[in-house]
């Protein structure tokens, strides 16, 4: 070899960590692993844990539900190690390189969805009071594993895991994102992607946007033109499309699997043009109107005077009710600017005693707390703080929805092609920099059930696009929601962003690649 290639290739082998093709080894220490959302506490013990062909997947206690996340952690281990973990379940004598899944209700601090991981270079041991903590517990796995583990076909690789112990729970109860599926609508498959990528980053709660002016996305048995006619197109005119009832239980089904409760909203009495045009009863002209392809708010309302009306809601939640079940039935309520306030207010008190009635929780948009709150109501602050206000005030819980922070269809900036910019420009720093309890004065932290990113779809028509807008703003929202204000600093978490990296690729998230982030290649 000449002098000056020899000399060139010591200087990329000094520029490169190492001149092998060997990746680079995970640390070794469990404390400077990255993880988002970042847990309450990781010590570490120096040492490795190293999963292998003979690893074995071990659940302690006969529950149905241990025997389903031992599944999906076998489930997401599979493909990339190429390994067939055996799952056994029982008391057994636990041999080397096994990892155990087991609850202990007497760690209350750990709650409903928190978990502790212990890492030995012997085994894995993953405790927590609930199964939902497991679930929440194996997401962390997945991270601290080498990003390969992501890919769907076995990978040449030491799968090893620095030692130690973590103990995590989430700061709040409800950790969210919402779909807009009326706007434009989404297959099935796409909205279970969604929820796959929402439990990697430990979110509980999906709610879904299921009718507005430009569509109505959900099968109704009694009105069945709702969906037929009243779901026949979206923005842009062409498309459109609804899921069947069994369908939305598919999906209800899947989210619940992954310890994830969804949400169904219908808009009312606002944003309700699909509606209209479906059945010409609804209308106060008691003509139908017409389809609805563009993107204006604010145009139209049920006829808030009429019984058909409250028939036609009744039918709706009841068969809606029947479908879910997680508490909440959401019911809209923004922008009835169409609505007079003297009858806005009578509709929604009708309409949250419905929800009642048919044994759920009312969720509504921060302007029905203009209206007489139910007990348990839900209210979203989006937009006005005098509306969570007036919520609190009612001795209602807030979920913290603020469109300047957490709406996924702003765009980042003025060069962004999708999305919209009423609210703000959201760069991945914004939406990151922001704490819940300081946004509206008197809002504290006993008032917050939690923190939910909507997404918006009049620009947005497909999954890439969805993931687009989503990443990487979802993850910053998801570590809000789930981390202690302490912990949270947005140079930290930019450089664990960037250094996650190779995990958004691996899992083949077509993110959003924010110049203020060091993304690790
Ligand atoms: C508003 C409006 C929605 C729009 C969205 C666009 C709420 C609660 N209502 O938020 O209909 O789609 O802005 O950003």
């Amino acid at each position: 070899m000449k002098i000056s290639s020899l000399l060139l290739t010591l200087t990329v082998c000094l520029l490169y960590t190492s001149c092998t093709s060997e990746p680079p080894a995970k640390p070794t220490n469990l404390t400077q692993e990255v993880m988002i959302p970042k847990p309450v506490s990781v010590t570490a013990s120096g040492g490795m844990f190293t999963l292998t062909e003979a690893t074995t997947i071990r659940t302690q206690g006969n529950f149905k539900e241990i025997a389903q996340v031992a599944q999906h952690l076998s489930d997401y281990l599979a493909p990339a190690t190429g390994f067939s973990f055996s799952v056994e379940s029982g008391d057994g004598e636990s041999g080397d390189g096994h990892i155990l899944l087991q609850l202990d209700e007497a760690d209350t601090e750990l709650g409903d969805e928190g978990y502790e991981l212990n890492i030995t270079e012997e085994a894995l041991t993953l405790t927590a009071p609930q199964p939902a903590g497991l679930f929440r517990g194996l997401q962390t796995i997945r991270q601290l594993l080498p990003s390969e583990i992501e890919k769907n076909s076995p990978q040449e690789m030491n799968w090893n895991i620095a030692t130690g112990t973590i103990r995590d729970y989430p700061t709040y109860e409800y950790r969210g994102a919402m779909l807009d599926v009326a706007r434009h609508f989404f297959q099935v498959e796409d909205v279970k992607r969604y929820i796959d990528l929402m439990a990697y980053y430990k979110l509980n709660n999906l709610h879904l946007h299921l009718s507005d002016d430009q569509g109505w996305r959900i099968e109704i048995k009694s009105w069945p033109k709702l969906a037929e006619y009243g779901g026949s197109t979206q923005v842009g005119g062409e498309g459109g499309g609804h899921y069947t009832q069994e369908q939305y239980s598919d999906l209800v089904e899947y989210a619940q699997d992954r310890f994830i409760t969804i949400v169904p909203e219908i808009d009312m009495p606002g944003h309700t043009n699909a509606a209209l045009t479906s059945y010409p009863e609804l209308n106060c002209s008691g003509k139908a109107a017409e389809l609805y392809t563009g993107i204006e708010v604010g145009f139209s309302t049920l006829c808030t005077d009429s019984e058909v009306t409250y028939q036609f809601v009744d039918d709706v939640i009841r068969e809606l009710a029947a479908l879910t079940p997680g508490p909440y039935i959401h019911i809209g309520g923004d922008e009835s600017h169409a609505t007079p306030i003297e009858e806005y207010i009578p509709f929604v008190n009708r309409a949250q005693d419905i929800v009642r009635k048919h044994g759920k929780q009312v969720f509504g948009w921060d302007e029905i707390a203009n209206a007489e709150l139910v007990e348990n109501a839900v209210v979203q602050y989006w937009a006005e703080a005098e509306n969570a206000t007036k919520a609190i005030e009612q001795g209602g819980k807030v979920i913290m929805s603020p469109a300047t922070k957490t709406y996924l269809d702003m765009q980042y900036d003025s060069t962004t092609e999708l999305g919209l910019h009423w609210a703000a420009y959201i760069e991945v720093d914004s939406a990151y920099i922001w704490e819940p309890t300081e946004m509206v004065e008197g809002l504290g932290r006993e008032h917050i059930l939690g923190i939910e990113a909507p997404l918006w779809s009049e620009t947005v028509t497909n999954m890439d696009e969805i993931e687009y807008m989503a990443f990487p703003r979802l993850i910053g929202i998801a570590e809000i929601a789930w981390t202690p204000a302490a912990d949270r600093q947005w140079e930290d978490y930019r450089t664990r962003l960037g250094q996650h990296a190779p995990y958004l690729k691996a899992l083949e998230i077509d993110y959003y690649a924010s110049d203020l982030v060091d993304w690790e290649r």
